[in-house]
This record gives C-alpha cells, sequence and structure tokens, in this order.
C-alpha cells in the first residue's frame, strides 16, 4: 500500500487466526505446549529429584496466576538456586569478553548497577522489566513454559518478553533442555535494551499478527536465526548477539571460535563438521532455513551489525502480506488495524 490510502476498519475484514488486539489479552495466553507436565519427561535432569518438581511448581504457578498491570511476582531463591546461577554467571562471563558483542559487553555493567545483576544474586524480573521499560519500552512477563510460536511471537509486537522465572536442575549446571532464568537473564535480557534489537524484536512480533501458519514458521526461523542464533560482524571477528549462544558456553565456542575444539563439537553432537556454515543474514533465506534444536547449528547467520539486522527484518516483515497492516499504538496498548487499499 501507499501512505495516505489507509482505511480504518472497525473489524477485521475476514476470517483470519485470533490474536491479541490489547495488552490486557495477553492474560488469555495460558496454553503452554507442555501439556502440564511442566516441560519435566524422563529426559529432564529434575525428572527423578520430587523437591526440584515441588519448587518448579511453586515458581509455574506464580506465573499462571499473573495478570497483566500486576506487580511482576519476587521470588526468594534458595542457596542451592543462587549457585547454580553463579557457577552459570561465572562461566558465561569470561567467555561474553571475547565473544559477545559490544552492546551486550557495554549493558551487562549497567545490569549490574540497575537491575541486580551479581554471581551471587539471581535478579528479580520486576527490577529488570522497570529498567527495560525505561530504555525501550519493552517489559517482561512471566511464563510457565514454552507457549507456541505464534503466541510467543505476538507478545513480541506488544514490546512484551515472556520470561520463565525457575531455574535449572542443579545438578548440571551447565545444561538445560528447556529456556530458563539464566537463559532468559543472561541470554535475552541485556540486548532489549537496545533500540535497533528491541525494534527488530517488535517487527517480528507486529508480523506475526493474524499472519498464516507459514508465515509464523517463516518468521519464528527468522527469530532463531536472529534473536535465538544471531552473530555479527566486529571488524574481523565473529561476536554472539542471539540468545542461545550468549547464554550456553558450547555454542558460544562453536559459533565464534576460529577453530572449535574438539571437546566442544563432540558436546554439541558435530561429529563430521568442523565449523559452523556462516551466511550473511539474509531474512529470506533464514527464514527457509531448516535447524536443529538438540544439537548445535550447522548453518548460522551473520549480520553486519544490529542496525543492519533491524533494516533487513523490517524489509522481511513488509513483505509478507495480509489482509491489512496491524500497528501497535503505545498510548493505548492496542493493536490498530488499517487496510491497504
Ligand atoms: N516459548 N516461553 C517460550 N520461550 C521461547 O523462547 C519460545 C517459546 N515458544 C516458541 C519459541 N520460543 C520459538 O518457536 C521461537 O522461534 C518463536
Ligand atoms: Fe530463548
Amino acid at each position: 500500500g501507499l501512505p495516505g490510502v489507509y482505511d480504518v476498519l472497525p473489524e477485521t475484514p475476514r476470517e483470519v487466526p485470533w490474536f491479541p488486539m490489547n495488552i490486557r489479552e495477553l492474560d488469555l495466553t495460558v496454553d503452554t505446549l507442555d501439556g502440564g507436565t511442566e516441560l519435566i519427561n524422563e529426559d529432564h535432569p529434575g525428572f527423578n529429584d520430587p523437591a526440584y518438581r515441588e519448587r518448579r511448581f511453586e515458581i509455574v504457578s506464580l506465573a499462571k496466576a499473573y495478570k497483566h498491570g500486576e506487580k511482576l511476582p519476587r521470588v526468594r531463591y534458595t542457596e542451592q538456586e543462587t549457585a547454580t546461577w553463579q557457577a552459570v554467571y561465572e562461566r558465561l562471563g569470561s567467555l561474553h569478553d571475547k565473544w559477545a558483542c559490544r552492546e551486550y559487553r557495554e549493558m551487562l555493567p549497567q545490569m549490574e548497577k540497575y537491575c541486580g545483576y551479581a554471581v551471587n544474586n539471581i535478579p528479580q524480573l520486576g527490577d529488570i522489566s522497570d529498567f527495560l521499560q525505561q530504555r525501550t519500552g519493552f517489559t517482561l512477563r512471566p511464563i510457565s513454559g514454552l507457549l507456541s510460536a505464534r503466541d510467543f511471537l505476538n507478545a513480541l509486537a506488544f514490546r512484551v518478553f515472556y520470561s520463565t522465572q525457575y531455574i535449572r536442575h542443579h545438578g548440571n549446571p551447565f545444561y538445560t533442555p528447556e529456556p530458563d532464568i539464566c537463559h532468559e537473564l543472561l541470554g535475552h535480557v541485556p540486548l532489549f535494551a537496545n533500540p535497533a534489537f528491541a525494534d527488530f524484536s517488535q517487527e517480528i512480533g507486529l508480523a506475526s499478527l493474524a499472519a498464516t501458519d507459514e508465515d509464523v514458521a517463516k518468521l519464528a526461523a527468522v527469530y532463531w536465526f536472529t534473536v535465538e542464533f544471531g552473530l555479527l560482524r566486529e571488524g574481523e571477528d565473529v561476536k554472539a548477539f542471539g540468545a542461545g549462544v550468549l547464554s550456553s558456553f558450547g555454542e558460544m565456542e562453536w559459533a565464534c571460535a576460529d577453530v572449535p575444539s574438539q571437546e566442544c563439537r563432540e558436546m554439541g553432537s558435530m561429529k563430521e563438521q568442523l565449523k559452523p556454515i556462516l551466511r550473511p543474514l539474509d531474512p529470506w533465506e533464514a527464514s527457509k532455513q531448516e535447524y536443529p534444536i538438540t544439537t548445535y547449528q550447522p548453518v548460522m547467520f551473520c549480520a553486519e551489525s544490529l542496525e543492519d539486522a533491524e533494516f533487513r527484518i523490517a524489509q522481511f516483515c513488509d513483505s509478507l502480506t495480509r489482509p491489512f497492516f496491524p500497528q501497535y499504538d503505545p498510548l493505548t496498548q492496542t493493536i490498530r488495524v488499517t487496510k491497504a487499499i
């Protein structure tokens, strides 16, 4: 459509998949993909630990009861949980110095100053959400587990990021089969304070509203290769900005080291391949690229910068067609639906 030729529609013109129109309607998104198991199946390190399962139940119950506008629940973490956090924080910290992108490295001291990030303290979602809100307008919402790609991406349209609040099992601090608070806070959160990153995250979210299942799958892949596993160039170096890379010491070495060690490759089940294949970030290509979720990534995409990623992702999102254009009005926290004539 062209500027100036939009009509505001009172109602959506045809049947499209349901999507939240008001930030409060995120309260309606409660179905997680785990079917009530809280993601703990036989392969989970906490499967045979009743105390862990009980604690997990306690924390996910807070997320399930949460309603928009309430204060985010504060969790009093145990010494054992804090020790798990500390192990992860220390081990990742030294790798971030080497392999995290500049924007991440520069943000971490601010997370420590304003949000309670420290080796001996698991930060609270509420403190982080308040900080992000003042930087980019992003806020956090607690969630009990994995959502469908559609539900998860839809919230990004409102600049809302769903965050788990429980921590991985203490028996294996360096492994988690699912998102946990270490992944969210050390992987995702710092970059939501970056304007370019916040903007393209929201772009993906807006594009997912009322999108066809096919387009949601494309957007989930673009999200995967940027927000989760994105890399960027810094001079001669390849640095990480994706949360799946930043929150995993194995993936970080695999993605960023000149020569990943044999030990690293074995840990990620990469027997034949010596290094990931790095492609320049092209969202059209990324949207069609298949990806494994249990091994390291055989193919990864490398942007020139976060601003470069934003520009390309915005173009890609604009190329997807729907019967109308959803836009976010931050004053009313609602989606406005305008039709292209
Ligand atoms: N749900 N809670 C949660 N966290 C995620 O990171 C997440 C999700 N559901 C789907 C999903 N990620 C991926 O499909 C993304 O590619 C959208
Ligand atoms: Fe993630």
